[in-house]
């Protein structure tokens, strides 16, 4: 899963039609490269960006989703926590709900899910992210987002969602300190009794910052790269990245490796 953020500052200032067409070259570059779905999000979730309102919201990610599905058949997600934006972005071509706010309360993003028939992404976030890493406390990080997930498939089943439009996604950096994270990624494994695919986004992350006091996300993603293979290793079916090349080509080798040789 390639990722495409359509937030004014990932731009040049070059007006609308030049973001949308900047944009769409960007995902077929990634689809080039091997990415199998474009994961579009138009709201940055850091702690301290400024909330998107609808409007806005609507008019970075819509266009970007129409003019790239009428240039490829990637699977195109929408990464938003607006229910009215995911229903746009399902009528203008995206196939998958990528939801950070799986954690929410009201029951509209599954009822389109379910109506919908398309994808869902549950991913894991404690807190809500204005705060969410403020001071995370669990008693057993491992234990509470298995619970998790079996609480929100019921949750989303009782919508009328189908369990197999459902991948879960453990939300590295969500509401987790660097030891939640690395505990989380360790045991990646033992979700596979959920029997659903996981996703997982560690791209660029700051964990990695912390961990191995590397200051630019760019310079980052080799940390990521070598999570990309822990995570093919334990199972993890989506690997969300920035960088689609090099995730490709870390894991079509690892692929090769670990294939039983037949000579
Ligand atoms: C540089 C750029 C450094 C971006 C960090 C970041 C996930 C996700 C995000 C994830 C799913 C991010 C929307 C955070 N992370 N969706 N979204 N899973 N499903 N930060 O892990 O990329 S945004």
């Amino acid at each position: 899963m390639g990722i495409l953020n359509v937030t004014p500052d990932s731009f040049s200032d070059g007006g609308h039609f030049t973001q949308v067409e900047v944009a769409v070259e960007h995902a077929l570059q990634m689809v080039s490269e091997g990415a199998e779905i474009i994961d579009i999000g138009g709201e940055s979730t850091r702690p301290n960006a400024d909330p998107v309102g609808l409007e806005d919201e609507l008019q970075r990610v819509i266009p970007v989703i129409e003019a790239l599905a009428a240039r490829s058949d990637v699977s195109i997600s929408i990464d938003t926590r607006k229910v009215e934006v995911a229903r746009q972005a399902v009528d203008a071509g995206a196939s998958i709900i990528n939801d950070v706010e799986a954690n929410r309360q009201d029951k509209a993003m599954w009822e389109l899910v379910a109506r919908s028939g398309v994808g869902y992404v549950a991913m894991h976030m404690q807190g809500q992210p204005g705060t969410m890493q403020q001071n995370p406390v669990y008693e057993d990080v491992l234990v509470e987002i298995r619970a998790f997930f079996e609480h929100s498939l019921k949750r989303i089943e009782c919508c009328g969602v189908k369990k197999e439009q459902v991948m879960l996604d453990v939300g590295i950096g969500f509401g987790k300190t660097l030891d939640h994270n690395l505990a989380l990624l360790r045991s990646l494994d033992t979700f596979g009794c959920l029997n659903r695919p996981l996703l997982l986004g560690v791209s660029r992350k700051s964990m990695f910052g912390k961990l191995l006091d590397v200051e630019s996300p760019k310079d980052r993603m080799p940390a990521g790269l070598a999570c990309a293979c822990w995570a093919f290793e334990k199972g993890v079916a989506v690997i969300r990245t920035h960088d689609v090349s090099e995730t490709v080509q870390a894991l079509r080798m690892w692929d090769a490796l670990r294939r039983v040789s037949t000579i």
